[in-house]
C-alpha cells in the first residue's frame, strides 16, 4: 500500500521547506551497507511536493523607500548569500542609474563576492549536507590523539549518555540508515566539518576587507564599492585566500570524492529535469561579459538567455497576483488561503519551463556553450580524472562535485581579479544622479544559482521591486500547467528504502542547497 512521508520541516537547509511524497512499495530489502544505500528498493517516490512553509514580504517592504536603500534592505533576505542580493540590486540600480562601475569598482565587488561564494560552498557542504553521508557515532570508535576529534568524541558520548533529543543536536538524533562504513573516512570528514567552521571566518574576513563588514556590505553600491583598495587590504585579502583555497582543494575536493566513492548509487539518482538556466555573474568588462556567462539549456540544446522569457505563475502559490507575469510588472500580494495554493514561493518558468539552477546548471549551460568554454576543459578534466561520465554530473553527487569544483574555479580566478586591481589611491565608485523616474533589472547568479532583482522608480522612490531568486526556481511548487517544480521533479522515482527513515528524499533535496529564506523572500 502507498505512503505519504512529510518531513516538515526538512533540517539542515537554510530556512522552512516541508517536503511531501508519497511513495509505493516495489519490493526488495532494506540496504545493508553505503554502497547499496541508495539503491535500495522498498519502495518509490511516485509524486512530491515542495512546501515554502513561510512568508517574509521584503518586495513590499521596498515600495516607497529610497531606491538607495534597496542593496542594504535586500541583503537581508539571506545571510548566506547576502552578497548576491546586493549585487543583483546594486545592478538594477546601475542600469536605471545609467551607470556601470570602473576598472577597481568590478574587481572589488567580484573579489567581495568571490569570498562570499566560498564561504557559501564551504557552509552547505559541511555544516549542511555533509551528515547525510557521515556517521557521527564512528566518533565513539576514534582512540587517536587529535584532540578536535577527542572532544568531539567526549561530546558526542555525552550527548547519547543525557539520552535527550537534542542533547546531539546538529548531529543527533538522525535517520538510522547506512553511511560511510569506513571510520577513517568518518573520522578525517567530522576533522574537516570542524575545520570548515574556520574557514568560513576567513572567507568572511577576507570579504570584509573590501566588503567593510559581512555578512551584510555597508561598502558594495551602486556603480563600484566604496572601499579604496590599497596594498595591505591586497594583501590582508590574499593571505586569507590563500588558506581558503587550500583548503578547498586539499580537503574539500578530496572529501567530495570520499563521499562519491562511498554512494555510488548517487552519482544516477536525483535526475531532475533537462532544462538548466544560468544569468551568468562576475563582470569582466564594461560590456557586460561575464566569467561564468548566461545561456539556458533546454533539452540538451543550448540558446542565449532571453531575460523576457521569465515569468513567475502562482496557481498553486499562495498570491493574489495574476499568474505568468514578468518581474518587470510582478507584484507579491498575498492570498494565505487561496484554495489550490500549497506554497509561499511562486512558480518562475522560463519560455514556460521549470528550469534547475545551480552550480551544475552554469556548468552544464557553460559546458555547452557554442564555441567552448573553459568551463568545458575543467569540467572534462575532472571526468578524466574520476572517471565519471557528463551524466552522472546531474545526480545528488553529480551536484556536490560540481559545487566544490565551483569554489576551486572562483577561488583560483579572485587571485587573478586581485592582481588586476590597481593602487593608485583613487575612488572605486563614480558619482550619479539619482533619476526621477526609471526601471532596471539585475541578473547575477547567486551561489544557488539564477538570482534577478527588477526595479521601478517613480518620484524618487521604489514603486515596485521584485526578486526572482535561486531556490525559488528549484523548490517552486507546481505551475499553472501543473508541471512539478525541479526538485518535485527530481524526487520522483527515487528508491526510499524505509519510509519512515526518507533519507534518500532528504540527500536528493539536499543536493540543491536549498535556501527558503532566500525562496520565500
Ligand atoms: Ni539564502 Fe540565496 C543563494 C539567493 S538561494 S542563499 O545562493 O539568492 O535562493
Ligand atoms: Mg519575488
Amino acid at each position: 500500500m502507498g505512503k505519504h512521508i512529510s518531513i516538515s520541516p526538512l533540517t539542515r537547509i537554510e530556512g522552512h521547506l516541508a517536503v511531501h511524497a508519497e511513495v509505493e512499495p516495489v519490493g526488495g530489502a532494506a540496504p545493508a551497507d553505503a554502497k547499496k544505500a541508495s539503491g535500495a528498493v522498498g519502495h518509490r517516490v511516485s509524486q512530491a511536493r515542495c512546501e515554502g512553509e513561510m512568508f517574509r514580504g521584503f518586495e513590499t517592504i521596498l515600495e516607497g523607500r529610497d531606491p538607495l536603500d534597496a542593496q542594504q534592505i535586500t541583503q537581508r533576505i539571506c545571510g548566506v548569500c547576502p552578497i548576491s542580493h546586493g549585487m543583483a540590486s546594486v545592478q538594477a540600480q546601475e542600469e536605471a542609474y545609467g551607470i556601470q562601475p570602473n576598472h577597481n569598482g568590478r574587481l572589488l565587488q567580484n573579489l567581495i563576492l568571490a569570498a562570499n561564494y566560498i564561504q557559501s560552498h564551504l557552509v552547505h557542504f559541511y555544516h549542511l549536507a555533509a551528515l547525510d553521508f557521515v556517521d557521527i557515532t564512528a566518533i565513539l570508535k576514534y582512540t587517536g590523539r587529535d584532540r578536535t576529534l577527542r572532544a568531539l568524541k567526549s561530546w558526542v558520548e555525552m550527548a547519547i549518555k543525557r539520552g535527550d533529543a537534542f542533547a546531539g543536536a546538529p548531529f543527533l538524533p538522525r535517520y538510522e540508515v547506512p553511511y560511510i562504513q569506513d571510520n577513517e573516512a568518518n573520522w578525517a570528514l567530522l576533522g574537516s566539518y570542524v575545520k570548515a567552521l574556520e574557514m568560513r571566518a576567513l572567507s568572511h574576513e577576507a570579504a570584509a576587507v573590501f566588503g567593510a563588514k559581512l555578512p551584510h556590505s555597508t561598502s558594495l553600491v551602486p556603480g563600484g564599492c566604496t572601499q579604496v583598495p590599497t596594498m595591505e587590504r591586497i594583501l590582508a585579502y590574499r593571505s586569507r585566500l590563500n588558506r581558503m583555497q587550500a583548503f578547498v582543494e586539499d580537503v574539500y575536493l578530496p572529501d567530495l570524492k570520499a563521499v562519491a566513492g562511498a554512494f555510488p548509487a548517487l552519482l544516477e539518482e536525483g535526475v531532475g529535469y533537462p532544462n538548466f538556466l544560468s544569468y551568468g555573474v562576475f563582470r569582466e568588462d564594461r560590456a557586460g561579459t561575464k566569467w561564468i556567462g548566461p545561456g539556458a539549456l533546454i533539452d540538451g540544446r543550448w540558446e542565449a538567455l532571453d531575460p523576457d522569457q521569465i515569468t513567475e505563475q502562482v496557481r498553486h502559490s499562495r498570491f493574489a497576483s495574476a499568474s505568468g507575469l514578468h518581474p518587470r510588472s510582478g507584484n507579491s500580494r498575498i492570498a494565505p488561503d487561496k484554495a489550490e495554493a500549497y506554497s509561499w514561493l511562486k512558480a518562475p518558468r522560463y519560455k514556460g519551463l521549470p528550469m534547475e539552477v545551480g552550480p551544475l546548471a552554469r556548468a552544464l549551460v557553460n559546458y555547452h556553450r557554442p564555441g567552448g568554454s573553459w568551463i568545458k576543459t575543467e569540467v572534462d578534466a575532472t571526468l578524466k580524472a574520476l572517471g565519471l561520465k557528463m551524466s552522472q554530473l546531474h545526480s545528488v553527487v553529480g551536484r556536490h562535485l560540481v559545487r566544490g569544483l565551483e569554489a576551486q574555479w572562483i577561488g583560483r580566478q579572485a587571485h587573478q581579479w586581485l592582481d588586476q586591481v590597481t593602487v593608485d589611491g583613487s575612488p572605486a565608485n563614480d558619482e550619479y544622479e539619482m533619476p526621477k523616474t526609471a526601471q532596471g533589472m539585475g541578473l547575477t547568479e547567486a551561489p544557488r544559482g539564477a538570482l534577478g532583482h527588477w526595479i521601478s522608480i517613480a518620484e524618487y522612490r521604489i514603486e515596485r521591486y521584485q526578486c526572482v531568486v535561486p531556490t525559488t526556481w528549484n523548490c517552486s511548487p507546481r505551475d499553472d500547467r501543473e508541471q512539478p517544480g525541479p526538485v518535485e521533479k527530481a524526487l520522483e522515482g527515487i528508491p526510499v528504502g524505509d519510509p519512515t527513515q526518507p533519507m534518500e528524499v532528504a540527500r536528493v533535496v539536499r543536493s540543491f542547497d536549498p535556501c527558503l529564506a532566500c525562496a520565500i523572500h
